[in-house]
């Protein structure tokens, strides 16, 4: 499938693996490049060290694109943002805050830098700085998200912008994928069910948790200190939405998540853990290859928009 965006980065689908802290390693975003989609390394909140030696793991299993998530939060993002200059990345996209500070180096470096955003105005102000295409990630989404559903923002951070639009949240089969592209984008990014495919890391506890969650099983926690995750519910977010009602300060409520990423992919502690998911979790019936996801859910969305057209023209 051609598109700008496979084009841009050289790929053969226009998937995108959401770069996610824990889960994006070298072993997932080296299948997700090898089935011709683009892999992602998610630095979270890991030492540049970790991030060097994921890019070298992918190296070894995959000579396709790949590329990397820099969380601007990071205390080593300075160091990152070198690195994958030297190690000759090919893309970054960036989460938490304006990458505008390394622009200018990674854009002479031949990088291509794709933003994550949650708004016209942050997409417009990425446009400007010399972004090469932007992530209009909808509040759908597994993490942290903004406020506006892909359905309402993706449209709009089209109108907004020149560069092509990849659309990410609530994405996971050929119905959401034709629909991202009616709206505008040029590609998708998808993260949830990447979570659960065979090749992520990530523990078999959190892996049937996604698989079993129904439609209405996310919950968003965070909202009052302006940093709302989107997790599954379990006691974790109980407890987080019971102390946010009652009016808990930043420290008390960041206790009870510190480290609970790491406990649900690691440990498996699904129970304690932050077990990040989206709404479209319901939909992920089955842990699938990378290969599986990707070349099934262009194939549906070909068939959605055939036979849709095919409906409308009746
Ligand atoms: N986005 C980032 O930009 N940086 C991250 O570190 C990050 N971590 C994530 C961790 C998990 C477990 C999940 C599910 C998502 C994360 N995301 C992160 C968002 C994904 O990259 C992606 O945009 C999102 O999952 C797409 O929506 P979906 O979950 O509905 O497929």
């Amino acid at each position: 499938m051609k598109t700008v965006i496979t084009e841009l980065l050289g790929i053969e689908y226009p998937v995108i693996q959401g770069g996610m802290a824990w889960v994006g390693t070298a072993e997932l975003a080296a299948a997700v490049s090898e089935a011709g989609g683009l892999g992602i390394i998610g630095a979270g909140g890991a030492p540049a060290s970790w991030v060097e030696e994921q890019i070298h793991k992918v190296k070894e299993k995959t000579d396709k694109p790949f590329g990397v998530n820099l969380m601007l939060l990071n205390p080593e993002a300075d160091a990152i943002a070198e690195l994958l200059v030297k190690e000759e990345v090919k893309v970054v996209t960036t989460g938490a805050g304006n990458p505008e500070k390394y622009m200018e180096e990674w854009k002479k470096a031949g990088v291509r830098v794709i933003p994550v955003v949650a708004s016209t105005a942050l997409a417009k102000r990425m446009e400007k700085a010399g972004a090469d295409a932007v992530i209009a990630e909808g509040t759908e989404s597994g993490g942290h998200i903004g406020e506006t559903t892909t359905m309402a923002l993706v449209p709009q951070v089209v109108d907004a912008v020149n560069i092509p639009v990849i659309a990410a949240g609530g994405i996971a089969d050929g119905r959401g994928m034709a629909a991202a592209f009616m709206l505008g984008a040029k590609a998708i990014q998808m993260g949830t069910i990447f979570v659960a495919s065979k090749e992520s890391i990530v523990s078999e506890a959190y892996k049937n948790k996604v698989i079993k969650a129904k439609d209405i099983d996310t919950k968003v926690t965070g909202r009052t200190t302006g940093h709302p995750v989107r997790c599954l519910r379990n006691q974790q977010t109980r407890e987080y939405l019971k102390l946010e009602q009652a009016g808990a300060s930043f420290e008390e409520l960041e206790k009870l998540t510190l480290g609970g990423l790491r406990k649900a992919v690691v440990d498996g502690d699904v129970i304690h853990g932050s077990v990040m998911a989206g709404q479209i979790a319901g939909l992920v019936k089955d842990s699938r290859s990378c290969k599986e996801i990707i070349e099934g859910i262009c194939r549906e969305m070909k068939d959605v928009v055939l036979s849709q057209a095919e409906n409308i023209g009746r």
